[in-house]
């Protein structure tokens, strides 16, 4: 283990005012797909999900169904687990801000703060935002009021909910100190927000300056309490935001090993909606106490509804009755078809708009017509012609291979797509592949083959490049649909290859095992019929 290097990842941890939904599937189903593809790439992954618990959002929720915060979040905690189990998300830390280990790093960071000189004692007097656990200053809700044509009630600039006036006793820190630090770290390391679009986004509002931030709150006590300021609680991102390090060891002294192996994180995966906080206050609170700064926050978009009439995307929501529940999703696709879809069919950083007929389109496109068909055209004719078992070829390397070449190019442009979180060109890199092979059936034309014993040979090669082609596929869409991917490579014999942690290795051409037994087994993705 030690000698690989690490590689940590994290979603958001979720706020627990409600069940698991579309959205905070796909972030998590989009940083699965990272840490699949870096533990083939042999890589040591650190993958953190977890649940955002306190605050006033979580308090309200618990209070609407007559349970203390920490019943109400108990009693949700088990859905995120069942839905991300479901989903196949193989992560390695699921991380509640409730936990003693959060409790005891955000104590740890208070007295860091504190020595630091990066945080003061005063009162805040504003409007705050509970949906959306936001301070707002005036010119932003004058500015919001403006464009939503609100008179007399103040709503949130961000979701449009009303807005509470606060007046109480805070801690603040000194973000205001830290524009021109901020916009250096921008400089020296510009991919430190992807995709760049947002980077110039987030350093547009530095460059407009920083006002110093609340961080503790005195007119509730759903948090974690300030170690040495009675009746404060820590303000819920102050808190939240920890809880990277906090799964790697911070403020843990029996895990200052792991700590200092493990941090800085490589990626934090988060929507646009909380890019501020992960792009401006999290790397200005850890320059504060003298902590490394992640190497990237990935900020992907957002998921909208397609409507059909007008082909705008809509944002989802139960009153427009357009929310898309993802076991009805799973449902329709499978679980890999649900995968496959969200994370090749939306281009990570961009809003995707989704809708089922377009789900149905991918799906019977890529997966029951093009995948499927070629692992089961594939996989049936092996069976038929050589007894099911895959053929023996005598000179495998002098074989006719004119899909190796294919195969040789696309390991390189997939893997640079996927190291940027880029799946749509990863996708298109794998089929490439996968359209070049279907086309080779046709023009090989295997059947006829079959009826010449003298063309037993050539057959053979054919196969073996067939074969091959779907080896490497499977190894190349085992990051987005594991399952399938784990099934097509047990069907050649191949099941240990499933878990590879040298994917360049595995995808070299030639890897096929020969004279193995080779199963057709039933239709992967069988053909959806649409109504
Ligand atoms: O913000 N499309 O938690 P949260 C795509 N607790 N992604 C969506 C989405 C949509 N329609 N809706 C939500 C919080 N998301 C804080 C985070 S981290 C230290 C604290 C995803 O439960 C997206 O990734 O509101 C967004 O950033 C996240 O859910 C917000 O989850």
């Amino acid at each position: 283990m030690a000698d690989k290097p690490s590689f940590f990842i994290s979603t958001p941890i979720y706020y627990v005012n409600a069940a698991p939904h579309l959205g905070t599937a796909y972030c998590t189903v989009m940083t699965d797909v990272m840490a699949r593809y870096k533990r083939s790439m042999g890589y040591d992954v650190k993958f953190v999900t977890g649940l955002d618990e306190h605050g006033e959002k979580v308090q309200l929720a618990a209070h609407e169904h007559d349970m203390t915060p920490q019943q109400w979040c108990d009693s949700l905690a088990p859905d995120f687990h069942k839905a991300w189990e479901e989903l196949n998300i193989a992560y390695d830390d699921f991380i509640r801000t409730t936990e003693p280990r959060q409790i005891q790093a955000v104590t740890h960071l208070w007295e860091r703060m504190k020595e630091s000189g990066y945080i003061y004692k005063g009162s805040y007097d504003g409007w705050y935002c509970v949906h959306e656990e936001t301070f707002y200053t005036e010119t932003q809700v004058a500015h919001s009021d403006e464009e939503n044509h609100t008179e007399g009630q103040h709503l949130c600039p961000e979701c449009h909910r009303p807005l509470d006036r606060v007046e109480e006793e805070s801690w603040f820190f000194k973000l205001s100190a830290f524009q021109d630090k901020l916009l250096a770290l921008y400089d020296e390391r510009p991919d430190f927000v992807m995709p760049d679009f947002r980077m110039r986004e987030v350093r547009s509002f530095v460059e407009g300056g920083l006002k110093d931030v609340s961080v503790s709150r005195t007119s509730f006590d759903w948090g974690i309490p300030v170690p040495f300021d009675e009746g404060h609680v820590t303000y819920v991102w102050f808190d939240a935001l920890l809880n990277y390090a906090t799964s790697v060891g911070f403020g843990n002294p029996d895990m200052a090993d792991e700590f200092a192996r493990r941090w800085p994180a490589q990626y934090h995966v988060v929507g646009k909606d909380i890019i501020r906080f992960h792009c401006v206050i999290w790397p200005a609170m850890l320059m504060a106490i003298g902590e490394a700064v992640p190497e990237h926050v990935f900020a992907h978009g957002f998921l909208m509804v397609r409507n059909e009439e007008t082909g705008q995307g809509e944002k989802m929501s139960k009153s427009r009755g357009n929310a898309i529940a993802p076991s009805d999703v799973i449902q329709m696709l499978g679980v890999d078809g649900f995968r496959y879809y969200f994370m090749t069919d939306c281009t990570p950083g961009e809003d995707g708009a989704i809708s089922y007929s377009r789900m149905a389109q991918v799906y019977n496109a890529d997966l029951a017509n093009s995948w499927g068909n070629l692992v089961s055209r594939s996989l049936s004719m092996c069976a038929k012609y050589f007894d099911d078992k895959t053929p023996q070829l005598d000179s495998w390397e002098e074989a006719t291979n004119p899909l190796r070449d294919i195969a040789e190019k696309i390991v390189g442009s997939y893997c640079q797509a996927m190291d940027r979180m880029a799946y749509t060109d990863a996708r298109e890199a794998v089929m490439e592949l996968i359209h070049a092979a279907n086309r080779y059936i046709e023009e090989t034309e295997p059947w006829s083959l079959a009826k010449d014993e003298a063309n037993t040979d050539k057959l053979a090669s054919v196969m073996c490049d067939l074969l091959e082609s779907i080896r490497i596929s499977a190894h190349l869409l085992c990051p987005f649909m594991p399952e399938t991917s784990a099934e097509v490579l047990r069907r050649l014999s191949l099941e240990d290859e499933a878990t590879t942690e040298d994917l360049l290795a595995s995808c070299v051409w030639g890897g096929l095992a020969q004279g193995v037994s080779v199963t057709k087994g039933d239709a992967l993705f069988p053909r959806l019929v649409l109504e």
